[in-house]
C-alpha cells in the first residue's frame, strides 16, 4: 500500500498554443477549475499543491520563433521547482494545465532527478519543423525528448528525457510525424491497437519502463487522446482515438506500478464545452483511474 498522496498543482498556461480565434485566447487554462470545481480533489483524496500562475499569453508571433517562447522558458522552471518540491516529500504530482508546453516543466524537473521515462498519451505532439512550427503545444514531446531550440535545453543540456524511454500511447494512425519520431527512437503504439487491447498496452508500457536503471516514470495525458466524437472540447480533436474506458483501463493500470511518480492532464477546453460535460466526463475518468491508488 502506499502512502503517497496525489498533491493537485495547476498549471493553466495556455502560453503554448496560437490564438483559437483572431482577438482571442485559447481557453485550456480554465480547464483545473472546473476539475476542481466538479469535487477532483475530494474524489481523489488529494492534497492541494496549489497554483504556478504563468505570465501573460501574448497572441503576437512571428514567424520562425516559438510564440511565447521566454515566458515558457520561465513558466517551465517555476514548474519545475513546485514538481521537485512534491516529488521531494515523496507524494505524487497531478499537474493540470494547461497546454502540452506544461510537460517542458514536468521533464525538466525529472531530468533533475534522474532517469525517467515517459508514458505520453497525446495525439503525438512531435512537430518540429515546417510552416506551422512555433506552438510548443504541439511540439512539447520533441522539446521534451531534445529536439528544438531553448525550451528543449533549460538547463544546458539535453535531453530531459531519453527518446528510448518514452512511449507514445494513441497516437493517431497516419500522424505526419510518427515516422520521425520512431527515427528518433520513441516508442509508438497507435489508438487502434490500444482499443483492441488497452491492458496489453499498458503492459507493454510497463515492461519498457519498470526497469532498474530507470528512477521511475512520469504519466502524461493529453485530452486529445480521447476520439474526438466523444470530445471535441480539444485544441485539434481527431478521429480514431480512445474512449473514455480505455484511457481509464490504460492509466490504471499505469498507476499500479510502484514506479509511477506523477501524472499530468492537458488541453481540456471549457470554452469549447459550454455545458462542460466533457469536463464532467473527464473528471470522471481520473478518479476511476486512481479507484485503485491506495488498495
Ligand atoms: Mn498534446
Amino acid at each position: 500500500m502506499t502512502t503517497r498522496n496525489p498533491a493537485l498543482l495547476d498549471a493553466p498556461s495556455n502560453l503554448g498554443l496560437r490564438p483559437p480565434e483572431p482577438g482571442a485566447v485559447p481557453g485550456c487554462y480554465k480547464a483545473p477549475g472546473v476539475f476542481r470545481d466538479l469535487g477532483l480533489l475530494s474524489r481523489l483524496g488529494a492534497i492541494d499543491a496549489g497554483v504556478v500562475t504563468p505570465p501573460r499569453y501574448l497572441p503576437d508571433w512571428t514567424p520562425g520563433t516559438v510564440r511565447n517562447e521566454a515566458a515558457i522558458a520561465a513558466y517551465s522552471r517555476q514548474v519545475a521547482d513546485r514538481v521537485t518540491a512534491i516529488l521531494e516529500r515523496d507524494d505524487l504530482p497531478v499537474v493540470l494545465g494547461g497546454d502540452c508546453s506544461i510537460v517542458v516543466g514536468v521533464a525538466l524537473a525529472l531530468h533533475r532527478r534522474g532517469r525517467f521515462g515517459l508514458v505520453y498519451l497525446d495525439g503525438l505532439d512531435y512537430r518540429h519543423d515546417g510552416p506551422d512550427v512555433g506552438a510548443a503545444g504541439g511540439e512539447s514531446l520533441a522539446l521534451v525528448t531534445g529536439v528544438g531550440g531553448l525550451l528543449a535545453e533549460l538547463d544546458g543540456t539535453r535531453p530531459y528525457l531519453r527518446p528510448s524511454d518514452t512511449i507514445v500511447v494513441g497516437l493517431r494512425p497516419g500522424d505526419e510525424y510518427a515516422g520521425e519520431a520512431a527515427a528518433a527512437g520513441l516508442h509508438l503504439i497507435d489508438a487502434p491497437t490500444v482499443s483492441r487491447d488497452p491492458l496489453l498496452a499498458a503492459d507493454q508500457a510497463l515492461r519498457l519502463l519498470e526497469h532498474a536503471e530507470l528512477d521511475g516514470f512520469w504519466v502524461h495525458i493529453d485530452a486529445d487522446v480521447i476520439d474526438g466524437e466523444l470530445l471535441r472540447a480539444v485544441d485539434s480533436p481527431e478521429p480514431d482515438g480512445l474512449t473514455f474506458d480505455e484511457l481509464v483501463t490504460v492509466v490504471r493500470r499505469l498507476l499500479a506500478s510502484p514506479q509511477v511518480v506523477g501524472v499530468d492532464v492537458t488541453i481540456y477546453d471549457p470554452d469549447r464545452d459550454p455545458d462542460l460535460h466533457g469536463g464532467q466526463q473527464l473528471t470522471d475518468a481520473l478518479v476511476k483511474a486512481f479507484a485503485n491508488w491506495r488498495a
